[in-house]
């Protein structure tokens, strides 16, 4: 599957650090498979990167192995794009150190995510966690690619990405591509339920509706979201008000594909009764079939060994083209 027709080139992971949320699914996820027709797409599971913050072995295999089937259930054909797990290719850690070099102390402390997760895993605020943006950097460089489908949090990372381009390249000439973020418009940034003022995030299971959960427990939460105290009760989308109803017509505008307008004109005089389950259904029906097919993929543990083992030879033959141009041009001695 060479990319002979010189088709732009797309790349993105997700970390398997906890089971896939609807925040994943519609700020990037859900944008993939479209893609894949038109780019050459590399997605990879992110494992190097979870383990930033403490992970049980056991548990991180399982959630590896589920990831890669929830990728193939969400419609990333294997045979259309590159589908691999990050630590299976060496040169993303090896490209990870180089980049540590040329990324700044200042640049990496103004981080957001590591600000928040330092501040949430005070116990152990490693080095990994503060230089984490250069392989992720790194991640991306490897492959070259024009686009980056992310949620709005990781615009910050791909910011300093360009950054660390711009310095290699002002130094050793053009190595690496310009690679621009890619950031859905409706659906980037899904808030939590029962939080709607912080994101939906995997390591707050409280408001987090997951991929796999069953349709009853998507309902229940559903119906039991944080809306907001106004006595109006009207559906309307103003997130600055009303930031519980605005997230609830984000989610229903992304699964359903409707405007805010119609949603909004849909539930005139029914108030949130009427809304909330409507919103939970329409989840429900959304990600009944990916649920399905991520348990059938997952009793195949053939064809998912298959899936990892020829993507990550696909992707190490292009990494491995990326690394020993930058080690020739930082002036490391060729073998
Ligand atoms: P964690 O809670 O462990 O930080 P996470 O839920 O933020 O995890 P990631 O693995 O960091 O998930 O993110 C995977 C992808 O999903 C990224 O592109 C990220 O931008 C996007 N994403 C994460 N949370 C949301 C959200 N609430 N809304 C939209 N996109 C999101
Ligand atoms: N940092 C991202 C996951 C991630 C990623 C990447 C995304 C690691 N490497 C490269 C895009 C491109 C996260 O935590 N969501």
């Amino acid at each position: 599957m060479e990319n002979t027709e010189n088709k732009k080139v797309m790349l993105s992971g997700i970390q398997p650090s906890g089971a896939l949320h609807l925040g994943n699914y519609l700020g990037p996820l859900r944008h993939w498979p479209k893609m894949i027709e038109e780019f050459d797409c590399y997605f990879f599971l992110a494992d190097l990167h979870t383990i930033t913050v403490r992970q049980e072995p056991a548990a991180l295999r399982q959630q590896t192995m589920t990831l890669l089937a929830s990728y193939i259930a969400c419609g990333l054909d294997p045979e259309k794009c590159t589908l691999f797990i990050q630590s299976h290719v060496h040169q993303h850690a090896e490209l990870g150190w180089v980049l540590n070099c040329y990324a700044m102390f200042g640049e990496l402390s103004r981080m957001t995510q590591f600000k928040d997760k330092s501040a949430k895993h005070q116990e152990n605020v490693n080095g990994g966690l503060f230089t984490y943006p250069c392989l992720m950097a790194a991640d991306i460089l490897l492959y070259q690619p024009d686009f980056v489908p992310v949620g709005e949090d990781q615009r910050q990372h791909v910011e300093l990405c360009r950054n660390i381009v711009q310095r290699f390249n002002g130094i050793y000439g053009e190595v690496f591509k310009m690679p621009e973020p890619y950031i859905a418009k409706v659906g980037a940034r899904i808030m939590s339920l029962n939080m709607p003022d912080s994101k939906m995030s995997k390591s707050i299971p409280d408001g987090c509706v997951y991929l796999l959960d069953k349709p009853e427990d998507i309902a229940r939460k559903f119906k039991r979201a944080v809306t907001d105290s106004d006595t109006e009760r009207c559906v309307r989308y103003d997130p600055e008000n009303k930031p519980g109803v605005a997230n609830l017509i984000t989610i229903y505008a992304s699964v359903t594909g409707k405007s805010y307008g119609e949603i909004e004109a849909e539930f005139e005089g029914k108030g949130y009764g009427a809304f909330k389950p409507a919103v939970g259904e329409a989840v429900i029906e959304t990600l009944r079939p990916i649920r399905e097919e991520t348990e059938r993929l997952l009793k195949d543990r053939a064809y998912l060994e298959s899936v990892y083992r020829n993507g990550a030879e696909r992707a190490s033959y292009v990494a491995e083209r990326t690394l020993r141009k930058v080690y020739k041009k930082i002036g490391f001695i060729q073998k």
